[in-house]
């Protein structure tokens, strides 16, 4: 297989989450699903208060899993909520819980016979994952779903600003060196 196999089906824009007429939007919740600020925030005021009446009936989500509601007002048909790990120092499986997020999202996009989603830089607002390290595991899981999936066939990874929109695109660029 070729470096640049899936690179294709994969973008980064810079862009606002809940703009994105995809299939589904992830949303970077907390565990209780009820809702927060930032981007969590948006995406419920964005969708209209039918998201969170659905979101109290699925009593909350750990940390690294996902769970998939309608979108109701957004132009996207799906949310999946997945919470990400809060930064400590990098030596709590920060990683792996970051990388489970990516895979479970994709995991409930499969169920459902989903071809296009958008996903946040989960964890790199108020939870403090550093960005670079971020885009990396969100880059490499995105390749790696790619590469076996049955129905996803497109990823935008939405990036809020040039500054995140930069290490996204250069991370991009690590995970598929042109050979
Ligand atoms: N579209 C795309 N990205 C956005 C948007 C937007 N409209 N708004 C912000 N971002 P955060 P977290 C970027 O804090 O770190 C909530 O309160 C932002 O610049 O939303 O996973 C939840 O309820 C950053 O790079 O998510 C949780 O309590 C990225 O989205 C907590 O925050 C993630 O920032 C989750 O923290």
């Amino acid at each position: 297989m070729s470096n640049e196999d899936t690179l294709d089906q994969i973008e980064v824009v810079d862009g606002d989450i809940t703009k994105q007429r995809v299939d589904a939007i992830v949303n970077a919740a907390n565990k209780t699903l009820l809702g927060g600020g930032g981007m969590d925030g948006a995406i419920h005021r964005a969708a209209g208060p039918e998201l969170l009446a659905e979101c109290r009936t699925l009593g909350g989500c750990a940390t690294g899993q996902a769970k998939i509601t309608q979108g109701y007002r957004l132009p996207a048909q799906w949310v999946i909520h997945t919470v990400g790990p809060v930064w400590r120092n990098g030596q709590h499986g920060e990683d792996d819980l970051l990388a489970s997020c990516y895979r479970n999202s994709f995991a409930l996009a499969e169920q459902h016979r989903l071809r296009t989603i958008a996903f946040p830089c989960i964890s790199t607002g108020v939870y403090g994952f550093p960005m670079d390290r971020a885009a990396r595991i969100a880059i490499r899981e995105t390749r790696a779903h790619l590469r076996n999936s049955q129905s996803v066939v497109n990823v935008i990874l939405v990036c809020f600003g040039a500054q995140a929109y930069e290490i996204h695109s250069r991370a991009l660029r690590e995970v598929f060196p042109r050979s």
